[in-house]
């Protein structure tokens, strides 16, 4: 079989689908300043993975496209539980993916304690060798069930699939404690994101006013850039934010007038 043929229009699916979530985290990163992406990963099944799902589906290899649906598979990974949600409805809203199987392991976790939100789409790409629909797997998850489910796969993986059940009930203890920790932080989230703008302006207000400090000293009278340049540093002791804010528009002002901004 000519697997690097048959893989390729799942490769072109996945780098397409990977650019078009990432471009979607940094659009929201630029506008809201915050994102409900917080990564996006992107992987074509190995071959030995193919050939064992084919066994344990007991399916043919002519079946291999039409049933099995995550050879083409897409992780967004998400800070809260809310963001997966919106995560998902914004890939149900849109019209270039065609999703056939929603399963919600969100709201009902599985038995092992995995949770993420999978959804097997339909997706269409133009390869090299004409037009082709693939089927793809888009995985949904926050921080916590990724380093859950992360842990979990690598000593199922260790222990060949059978997990010792001391090892299996402390699985179990930290998917609980993952299911809290999404739980606590998601009630908290909206503070938690206002904090983090704060931050981020503040730090963009650090750098305008430090950069601006640098190109004066290029085009105006040193001894009053220097002035300027202890005020700043004065303010920043004092940890003024009110001040640093009126410092940054006077800054501005001066930017202004020797256009260097
Ligand atoms: P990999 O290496 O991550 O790709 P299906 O035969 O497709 O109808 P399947 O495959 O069991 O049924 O589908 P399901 O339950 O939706 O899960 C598919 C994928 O979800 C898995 O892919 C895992 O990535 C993840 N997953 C599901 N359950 C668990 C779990 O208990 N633990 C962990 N760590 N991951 C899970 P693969 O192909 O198993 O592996």
């Amino acid at each position: 079989m000519n697997w690097d043929r048959i893989l390729l229009p799942y490769k072109q699916a996945v780098d397409e689908l990977k650019a078009k979530f990432d471009n979607i985290s940094r659009q929201f990163n630029k506008i809201e300043h915050t994102s409900p992406i917080f990564d996006v990963e992107a992987r074509v099944k190995t071959v030995p993975s193919i050939l064992a799902k084919v066994q344990r589906k007991r399916i043919t290899m002519e079946e291999i496209e039409t049933q099995i649906g995550d050879i083409a598979g897409i992780r967004i990974i998400c800070r809260f539980v809310d963001d997966v949600n919106f995560v998902v409805a914004l890939i149900k809203s849109r019209d270039d993916m065609q999703i056939i199987e929603d399963r919600d392991y969100v709201s009902v976790m599985k038995p092992s304690g995995y949770r993420g939100h999978h959804l097997i789409l339909k997706y269409p790409v133009i390869t090299a060798y004409g037009n082709k629909i693939v089927l793809c797997e888009i995985q949904v998850r926050t921080l916590a069930m990724n380093m859950w489910a992360v842990t979990e796969h690598s000593l199922r993986y260790k222990y060949n699939g059978m997990i010792p059940e001391e090892i299996h009930r402390r699985l179990v203890a930290t998917a609980d404690a993952a299911y809290v920790l999404d739980s606590e932080t998601n009630v908290i989230r909206d503070d938690i994101l206002d904090a983090e703008k704060s931050i981020k302006s503040r730090e963009e207000i650090i750098y305008f006013i430090t950069s601006s400090i640098e190109d004066l000293y290029q085009v105006a009278n040193v001894s009053e850039v220097e002035g300027l340049y202890k005020k700043f540093v004065g303010i920043l002791d004092e940890k003024d934010d009110k001040r640093l804010e009126i410092f940054y528009n006077e800054i501005g002002l001066i930017a202004q007038a020797y256009k260097i901004r």
